[in-house]
């Protein structure tokens, strides 16, 4: 029998390059949320892939670019921690807009220079497969990469040769997690990432990203088959809330439908999801409320 393999991975790379589409598609489960729109993720996301012989603890992390507030910092800040703390650094770039100048920063400033680097170029869905040669050829001069693995993670075309590549790059080691559990984010935390994630969906502008989401409570009643959640959206300015709630609550209404239904697809139970909205001057920019919120 070959002997136990594992590894931390951490997915790195600028914003909306389809890093939490590809930890999804590894996964086959949805625990990161997604959107069109860049810096989707905040925090640094955990999710594990078993295997007969490896056990692969995959990091989705926040997009990185320049920080513009407190929160940016931490955002960035965390993406730069899980690659220092990885065993191999997958850098995502889109095979239709490659940011070359921006993944060569990227690699000289804040990827640590000893551990392995693929390079993988997504969504290659978009080009013909005769441009992945010269996005190849363009980073092959940035830096050594271990491997170039052109993907497609929205379909997942690619994405059992990257596991396989990947799986041989991991030393041998412990199963770190038990073989039922797939994240390390809390019931709460998911709840409120997938409210989040409807804001950013169905909002414009500097809503989405003046807003943050908090459970007040979270109440599992398995007698009545029912999931009861309360949480408050937070933004920044009263004009924010007016636009959030919408015309008659129209607006608030659809969020909550919408999240309601993710939230009960991942929980599997039915789910009464209670929406308030509140407004917290500057919360992204306070270094106290940063942290009460996770994002410390
Ligand atoms: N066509 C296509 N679209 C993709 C692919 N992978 C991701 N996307 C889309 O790209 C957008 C961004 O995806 P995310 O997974 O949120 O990107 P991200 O890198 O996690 O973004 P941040 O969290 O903001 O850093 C979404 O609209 C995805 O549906 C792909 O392989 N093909
Ligand atoms: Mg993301």
């Amino acid at each position: 029998m070959n002997p136990f393999k594992s590894g931390f991975i951490s997915i790195l790379g600028k914003p909306n390059v389809g890093k939490s589409t590809l930890l999804n598609r590894i996964l086959g489960e949805k625990i990161a949320i997604v959107s069109e729109k860049p810096q989707t993720t905040r925090t640094r996301i955990l999710g594990i892939k078993n295997s007969a012989d490896a056990q692969l603890i995959f990091y989705d992390t926040p997009g990185i670019h320049i920080p513009r507030s407190r929160l940016h910092n931490s955002m960035v800040h965390s993406a730069f921690k899980a690659g220092t703390e990885a065993d191999l650094i997958l850098l995502l770039t889109e095979a239709q807009r490659p940011q070359i100048e921006a993944d060569q920063l990227i690699l000289k400033t804040l990827l640590p220079s000893q551990v392995p680097i693929f390079l993988i170029i997504n969504k290659i869905d978009l080009v013909k497969k005769a441009s992945i040669l010269s996005v190849i050829d363009a980073y092959q001069a940035l830096h050594p990469f271990q491997e170039f693995i052109p993907l497609c993670a929205l379909h997942g075309e690619g994405v059992d040769l990257l596991l396989e590549t990947v799986q041989k790059y991991v030393p041998q080691g412990p199963k770190y997690f038990p073989d039922d559990v797939a994240t390390d984010q809390s019931e709460r935390f998911i709840a409120a990432e997938m409210i989040r994630e409807k804001i950013f969906q169905r909002t414009y502008q500097e809503i989405p990203y003046s807003v943050s989401v908090t459970i007040e409570s979270f109440k599992d009643e398995p007698e009545k088959k029912l999931l009861s959640i309360s949480a408050v959206i937070i933004v920044e300015k009263k004009s924010q809330k007016a636009i959030l709630i919408g015309k008659g609550g129209k607006m608030l209404k659809k969020i909550g439908t919408e999240a309601r239904r993710e939230i009960e697809l991942f929980f599997h139970t039915r789910v009464f999801l209670q929406l308030w909205v509140k407004v917290v001057k500057d919360w992204s920019d306070n270094p106290r409320l940063l942290d009460e919120m996770g994002y410390g």
